[in-house]
């Protein structure tokens, strides 16, 4: 999604939470988890790399108590298949037909151009973060009604042309992205088809890491402006500074079309009044 590049995409609603994480973590916690994530992953360029980033995720989701699996599909490269890691925290309603889950994700490839540290190694981080705490000694008595997925997708990024004909070529063919994320919602749909639990939404972290408040360092696809327009005129008003997170919304029903909402947040914001949280509590 060009229109949010440098900003963060969130489906649904994130803020709260990134708040609460940004508060109670140190710089020093955040950089040595983005420390991983700063070599091109990317199977074209480097393949043991993002391998490394793929079992520092496993590790992580595994040494903070989740059941952790990972999700195995076709790509365009028999030898790469993609790989989706999943971690699950389970709720009291995990199983049964009363759960409704909610995911949180992002992605760990990275194109084959960059390093991909903001893109979207920092939107890894704060879903690591996020899930630390959940996890953290203090909330461990925490009971939660619904089961939460913690997902770090592969395979987001367009994948370049190979020589297996379209046809043939797998999940993941060129020119598409979005393929770990696509496979992932195939097989949680078949899950809750299988269990009759519902779903609530996704949160989805991206590229959250720039942060730039000299006017005009904020850049946009022109079509900022034909989409959300009222964003549009609080750019203008604020100078076009790069001094926000961006939330986007769709709800489920139009998930296929319509954004339904846009906002920013500035620094200074601590909750957004018209984004409703339907994360589960880290304690309740
Ligand atoms: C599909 O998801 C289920 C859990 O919802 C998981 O146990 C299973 O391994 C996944 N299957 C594949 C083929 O990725
Ligand atoms: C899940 O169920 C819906 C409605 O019954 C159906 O349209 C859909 O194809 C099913 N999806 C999968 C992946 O099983
Ligand atoms: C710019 C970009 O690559 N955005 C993607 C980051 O990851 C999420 C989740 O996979 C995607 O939805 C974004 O499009």
């Amino acid at each position: 999604m060009e229109v949010c590049r440098k900003t963060v995409l969130v489906l649904f609603c994130l803020t709260a939470v990134w708040l609460s994480v940004e508060s109670m973590t140190k710089t020093q916690s955040l950089r040595s988890i983005l420390d991983h994530f700063t070599s091109t992953r990317n199977v074209y360029v480097d393949p043991a790399a993002k391998q490394r980033a793929r079992d520092f995720i496993v590790k992580t989701f595994k040494d903070h108590g989740l059941h952790t699996w990972t999700e195995e599909f076709r790509s365009n490269q028999d030898k790469y298949p993609g790989v989706n890691v999943v971690g699950q925290l389970p709720g009291r309603y995990t199983g049964t037909s009363d759960d409704k889950i909610v995911v949180i994700g992002s992605h760990y490839d990275s194109v084959q151009t960059s390093p991909g540290v903001d893109d979207n190694g920092s939107g890894i981080t704060a879903l690591l973060q996020t899930l630390m705490l959940y996890t953290s000694p203090d909330k461990l008595k925490c009971s939660r009604d619904h089961t939460l997925l913690f997902v770090a997708f592969d395979l987001e990024e367009i994948q370049p042309s190979s020589n297996v004909p379209y046809s043939l070529s797998g999940n993941c063919p060129y020119p598409r992205g979005l393929c770990g994320s696509e496979y992932f919602v195939k097989n949680l749909t078949q899950s809750l088809n299988s269990t009759g639990a519902g779903f609530q939404g996704a949160l989805v972290l991206e590229t959250i890491l720039n942060y730039n408040n000299t006017p005009n360092s904020q850049k946009f696809s022109p079509l900022l402006k034909n989409y959300f327009p009222q964003a549009y005129q609080q750019l203008f008003t604020n100078k076009f500074r790069g001094d926000f997170l961006s939330v986007i919304g769709r709800s489920y029903m139009t998930m296929e079309s319509s954004l339904v909402g846009y906002q920013m947040l500035s620094k200074k914001m601590k909750t957004s009044k018209s984004l409703k949280l339907a994360f589960p509590r880290v304690c309740v």
